[in-house]
């Protein structure tokens, strides 16, 4: 099993500049690459990546995706002057020269394949490449946007001739339409392209058509095509969650990629000239987070743009550290995405039913023609909830000065939001101590808990629960975890418990004594919890099988009636669809999945759950299994210290009636949870 990150940088990729006066191109500057590596030497990241040489991309290489003609032209200009220089660059749309240019991409391209090939060997788990000039944009026969080659499309090529892969995932989450890689891949059921980009109703640029949801692929590769336009600017991290979870997350894990390279740039982010949206830094951490948990963690970010300096550089060590398995920190803002986000996202599901089962049961709602009179209804609507600052401008101020508005909110925000993370990731308190051996090494077994400890722990509590041997013996094990969870001496834990429901009350109340505001109670299997839900401070959702009496489904007494085919390994859909929504929505201090008796959920199902719930909460995550059931907890285990995601296999959909649950669930509580909308019906 691979591990590691690897890091792949070469200062001389900063030898390429623009050379005359260009508003077009003045943003990408050698700096963009500098100032991300000083960024990551700062948070002492640099020295726990593993340091990967770059190379030069071949001319053979080079032409898996551009002509020789164009690979002419861009090695003629290595000799040119200025003036010549000038000349090349005016054929071609936002693109400058320079006498490094062409030595400068062909080491982005040979970073990027350096990426790809330290992945796919095996020698790290995953990477991200510090490169310049950028790539999405360019084409066959030309150069745009600041892009010379395409390196992730290149990237791409050379996966599947190379190693014979047959599924690659690219997701572009830079704020422009990769329009080159769509090119590249249009016919092309190999290569899955997701990219989300600021669109304003073709009004920005590259301006085109083709960046509209409704292209899809063509030919053999229809529904491999995934653009999600964005319409107004100011989108922030629930728009871009939400995209993720009603979008790409489900369609990727119905795809099964072998590889995932990520088009990473951060024009998207926080104070972008180009972009003007507003996710901050951890955005992209959670983004990162929920790549790692497909085609086996082998994610591969290759930087694109990203024009504000402290924003990108931010950013960069976000990603970076994410991928360096470290605890995320808890999103930001308002977890509601906008009107306007949530209509996108509508259109590219409507666009992608014919092509995807995921989205088989989808209502093909022409949204283009939605009404005047209820658009109007529905922007006023927004006006009054919104929590998103329109990134326009106030009249009076420079870019400059947005631009060090920015420094400075970020300064202090990543101060608020990085935390110091405890040596140890996961503890474990088992039953039978004689199998601690088949847990991850990493993972630290709890031993007995000190007697009087556990006495004045539990008579705080229950001062008549002391006197009993049997019940305090199963406290044992969850106490102990939980508090070291508290303490923050591990971020999360496992604690087989002979008599979970008692555990858990005690464990909620345990943990409300400590000042806790929020805790997310997910509960599998049959098991009754008297538990007062009236003010907010525990969401308690059940998965369980046997449809309840009466419809108890409250604002925080959720039940998911859900019956896991055996080996269908389907669970991923009400997972991203509902669960993941439900709590990023919520955003809870601590979570606490209990294992019951009865539990309609395989081994997979948990696991997977426990992974994709990592990124809320600082990952502060207790795990209560009552059956001791060794499988079961070597797999959570696994999970919570990220050794890895549980294999799914291939795909099976869900099942109608598991489909119409979840529906009728979302509709339900989409006016309460708000990162479950991806319908604009009923939005007021
Ligand atoms: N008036 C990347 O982010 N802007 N490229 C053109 C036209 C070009 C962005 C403005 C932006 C290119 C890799
Ligand atoms: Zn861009």
């Amino acid at each position: 099993m691979a591990s590691g990150t690897a890091l792949i940088y070469d200062d001389e990729m900063t030898s390429c500049k623009l050379l005359w006066d260009d508003p077009e191109c003045d943003i990408e500057v050698p700096e963009r690459l500098l100032s991300s590596y000083e960024q990551l030497k700062h948070y002492h990241l640099v020295e726990r990546c593993i340091h990967v040489p770059v190379r030069e991309g071949t001319e053979e290489e080079i032409m898996l995706v551009h002509s020789s003609e164009y690979l002419e032209v861009v090695k003629s200009t290595q000799t040119m002057n200025e003036e010549e220089l000038r000349r090349v660059s005016e054929n071609y749309d936002a693109v400058y020269f320079h006498p490094n240019t062409y030595r400068c991409a062909k080491l982005a391209v040979g970073a990027t394949l350096q990426l790809v090939d330290s992945v796919i060997s095996g020698k790290v788990h995953n990477g991200m490449a510090l490169v310049r000039p950028p790539g999405h944009h360019s084409q066959r026969n030309a150069a745009n946007g600041f892009c010379v080659f395409n390196n992730v499309a290149i990237a791409a090529q050379y996966a599947k001739r190379r190693y014979g892969l047959q599924r690659i995932l690219i997701v572009d989450w830079d704020v422009h339409h990769g329009q080159g890689i769509q090119y590249v891949f249009e016919e092309d059921p190999s290569v899955l392209y997701y990219s989300w980009h600021r669109y304003e109703h073709q009004q920005f640029w590259p301006l085109l058509r083709e960046s509209d949801y409704d292209a899809v692929g063509q030919g053999k590769g229809k529904g491999f095509n995934l653009n999600v336009p964005w319409n107004k600017v100011g989108m922030g991290n629930s728009d871009y969650l939400a995209a993720f979870f009603h979008v790409l997350l489900p369609v990727a894990f119905e795809f099964v990629p072998e590889l995932i390279l990520v088009s990473s740039g951060y024009d998207s982010g926080i104070g972008d000239p180009e972009g003007q949206m507003n996710a901050t830094p951890e955005c992209f951490a959670h983004l990162t987070h929920f790549l790692m948990q497909l085609a086996n963690g082998r994610v591969c970010a290759v930087l694109e743009g990203g024009y504000h300096l402290k924003s990108l550089s931010e950013s960069v060590c976000m990603t970076v550290k994410t991928l360096l398995r470290d605890p995320l920190p808890q999103i930001s803002g308002e977890m509601a995405p906008c009107l306007s986000a949530v209509e996108s996202i509508q259109n590219v599901r409507a666009a992608h039913k014919p092509y995807w089962k995921c989205l088989m049961y989808e209502e093909a709602t022409p949204l283009h023609n939605l009404s005047t009179k209820s658009q109007q209804m529905m922007e006023a609507e927004l006006i009054q909830t919104s929590t998103h600052p329109t990134a326009k401008q106030a009249v009076g101020t420079t870019n400059s000065d947005e631009a060090i508005k920015t420094d400075r909110f970020l300064e202090s925000h990543m101060k608020k939001i990085l935390f110091p993370v405890p040596p140890v990731k996961t503890a474990a308190a088992i039953v039978s101590k004689a199998d601690a051996h088949l847990l991850p090494i990493s993972v630290q077994v709890e031993m007995e808990m000190n007697a009087q400890e556990l006495k004045t722990l539990v008579s705080a509590f229950d001062a008549e629960l002391v006197k009993e041997e049997k019940a305090l013996l199963s406290l044992q094990n969850v106490l102990a975890v939980l508090d070291k969870i508290l303490k923050k001496k591990v971020c999360n834990g496992i604690a087989e418990s002979s008599v979970a429901s008692v555990s858990t009350t005690f464990a909620l109340k345990h943990c409300f004594d400590f000042g806790l505001q929020r805790v997310l109670c997910i509960v599998v299997g049959d098991m009754d919890l008297e538990l007062d839900l009236d003010d907010g401070k525990i969401l308690l959702m059940n998965i369980c099988q046997k449809q309840q009496t009466e419809k108890t489904n409250s604002k925080y007494h959720i039940s998911l009636n859900w019956k896991e085919d055996a080996g269908r390994n389907n669970f991923f859909c009400a997972v991203l669809g509902f669960i993941l929504p439900v709590a990023y929505s919520y955003q809870p201090d601590l979570m606490i999945i209990v294992i019951g008796p009865n539990r309609s959920l395989g081994v997979n199902a948990i696991s997977l759950l426990t992974c994709l719930l990592q990124g809320l909460a600082e990952s502060r995550i207790l795990v209560v299994i009552q059956d001791t059931e060794i499988k079961l907890v070597q797999s959570v285990a696994k999970a919570l210290s990220g050794v890895s995601t549980p294999d799914f296999g291939a795909y099976a959909p869900a099942s109608q009636e598991n489909v119409f649950e979840i529906k009728q669930l979302k509709d339900q509580l989409q006016q309460e949870w708000k990162m479950l909308r991806c319908s604009v019906k009923d939005w007021i």
